[in-house]
């Protein structure tokens, strides 16, 4: 449900835990915004745009607050600098007088790595429970990381970093890292933590076991979730470039695939469900009982979100719990463990929910001249409509209800407008696979939102669940291609009777089933 919008590009969000409450929202184009009790501050925390540069896969990526922040005020942020790309690590402490205001001029530079291309710089910064502070950095870009970076240990780049912010100028090395006191010549770089990563744009440490999530952005087949125990893999190589999820790409330049030297994904998935992984959180929350314990996570491509479970014999499937037109660029905790997301797109960040999002009324149209029917539950639309803005239509005296939104358990309807000449009118469905299956199939029937309204999952044996009704689609069988939905049964005979074909699951077709 939304939780809180007017941030640009939002792509990170973290709390502080200091008790204050309040969620920090990362904007890529590089300035720190607070959210306290659901309403964003107008003045921003930082404003580091002028050390930034924006835009792709560059910006303000990361901010992490140290664990003792409610007393050292001290934070942490990951960003591409302005004059040559270079992420740049820095640590910043609070102002003084205002807990709402970093000081600009307490910035330190930790640790500048350059970067060879614009893509895959990583980004996300977070304390582990071991109290050091993680930096995960991608393989510098391009494709296929033609340097083989990730495999190469006197490069930080396609690693997991960890280092001591507690002791050491500017930092120390914790003595537990791989390479920490190696006496090799040339040195590999003791910040490595662990290596082969081609992305790890979000990674996470689950709250009540410590355990390490890489959500890792894959090359053109796979997305891949990679996880190491709480105190363990010191030294782990992900595997990138030689794998890609459990594939082999058949690059060389580390152990072989499916080497035992390798740390192997707990779970993969392909470029049919998406493009590219947002890792997220273990949900630990109060506000969606249904997701406790699980791994939550997006593809930013699909705007698909799946709850990760584990089974007793340790096998891994993911459910897919949420669609939306955007794609997500960032989950975060707030104190609690409840679980928010950022809409980048919309300047929107999110919460997860579990109970059922209010009630909406979808208002049927009739346009005589075309012999259309079409319906939506949008104020804004249902004005232009009433006041003849878009000229034609009137209502049919029908209605049904709806969700406001989509929460796990139900499907946003996506709803889709085949253009003049080609029919002028809309389709609706609940069920992801259809509106998938509608976009292959049919080019001309342009995709326009996810979120007109929500419902509960459509049936396969045509019956609704308890306390909803269904929802009946009828299909005109012209050229100019049009349905009609309605949750009455006379109406549905009445359509049937004028030629159309009822069309859905069951005897009695059911294409979808609504609140009542
Ligand atoms: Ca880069
Ligand atoms: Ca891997």
């Amino acid at each position: 449900m939304p939780f809180a919008s007017g941030v640009s590009a939002p792509v990170e969000i973290v709390n502080a835990g200091d008790s204050s409450g309040r969620l920090f929202v990362v904007e890529q184009g590089g300035r720190i915004r607070i959210i306290r009790n659901g309403a964003l501050l107008a003045t921003p925390f930082l404003d580091a745009s002028s050390l930034v540069v924006s835009g792709g896969e560059q910006g303000l990526l990361g901010l992490a607050f140290h664990p003792q922040y409610r007393s050292n005020g001290r934070f942490f942020i990951n960003y591409t600098r302005a004059a040559d790309g270079a992420t740049v690590i820095a640590s910043y402490r609070v102002s003084a007088s205002n807990p709402d205001a970093a000081d600009p001029a307490s910035a330190q530079v930790l640790l500048v790595i350059a970067q060879p291309f614009a893509n895959h710089n990583g980004g996300t910064l977070r304390f582990g429970p071991d109290g050091y502070l993680y930096i995960g950095l991608g393989d510098g870009g391009s494709a296929n990381d033609p340097d083989n970076h990730a495999q190469d240990p006197l490069s930080l780049l396609g690693k997991m970093l960890r280092i001591d912010v507690d002791h050491g100028s500017p930092y120390a090395i914790p003595p537990s890292n791989p390479y920490a006191g190696s006496t090799l010549n040339p040195s590999p770089r003791s910040e490595i933590f662990a290596s082969g990563l081609r992305n790890p744009w979000k990674f996470s440490f689950d709250r009540a076991t410590g355990d390490l999530y890489i959500g890792d952005v894959g090359q053109d087949a796979r997305e891949e979730i990679d996880v190491l125990p709480r105190g363990g893999g010191a030294g782990a190589d992900f595997g990138w470039r030689v794998m890609e999820g459990f594939l082999c790409t058949g690059l060389a330049g580390g152990p072989a695939c499916n080497s035992p030297a390798l740390t192997l994904p707990i779970f993969d998935y392909g470029h049919d469900q998406g493009c590219s992984i947002t890792g997220g959180y273990v949900y630990r929350g109060s506000e969606a009982p249904s997701l406790v314990g699980r791994y939550v996570f997006a593809d930013y491509c699909s705007g698909r979100f799946w709850a990760l479970s584990r089974s007793a014999a340790g096998t891994y499937s993911a459910e897919l719990i949420l669609q939306r037109g955007n794609g997500p660029t960032s989950f975060g905790e707030d104190e609690q463990g409840n679980l928010y997301f950022a809409d980048a797109s919309a300047g929107a960040i999110m919460r997860i929910v579990d109970d059922a999002p209010p009630l909406v009324r979808v208002i049927e149209y009739y346009n005589a001249a075309l012999d259309h029917y079409f319906m939506t539950s949008a104020a804004a639309e249902i004005d232009l409509l009433d006041r003849q803005v878009l000229p034609g239509w009137t209502r049919t005296g029908y209605a049904f209800n709806a969700y406001a939104w989509a929460v796990p358990g139900y499907s946003p309807v996506c709803r889709f407008y085949l253009p003049p000449g080609t029919g002028d009118s809309h389709f609706y469905s609940v069920s992801p696979a259809e509106c998938a299956e509608v976009a292959q199939r049919y080019p001309a029937f342009v995709l326009e939102t996810w979120e007109t309204f929500a419902l509960a999952p459509g049936p396969v044996d045509g019956i609704c669940p308890i306390g909803l009704v269904p929802v009946y689609r009828l299909w005109n069988g012209r050229v100019d291609t049009n349905h009609r939905y309605t949750t009455d049964g006379a109406v549905r005979d009445m359509m049937v009777a004028r030629g159309f074909v009822a069309e859905g699951y069951g005897p009695v077709p059911v294409a979808m089933c609504a609140p009542s």
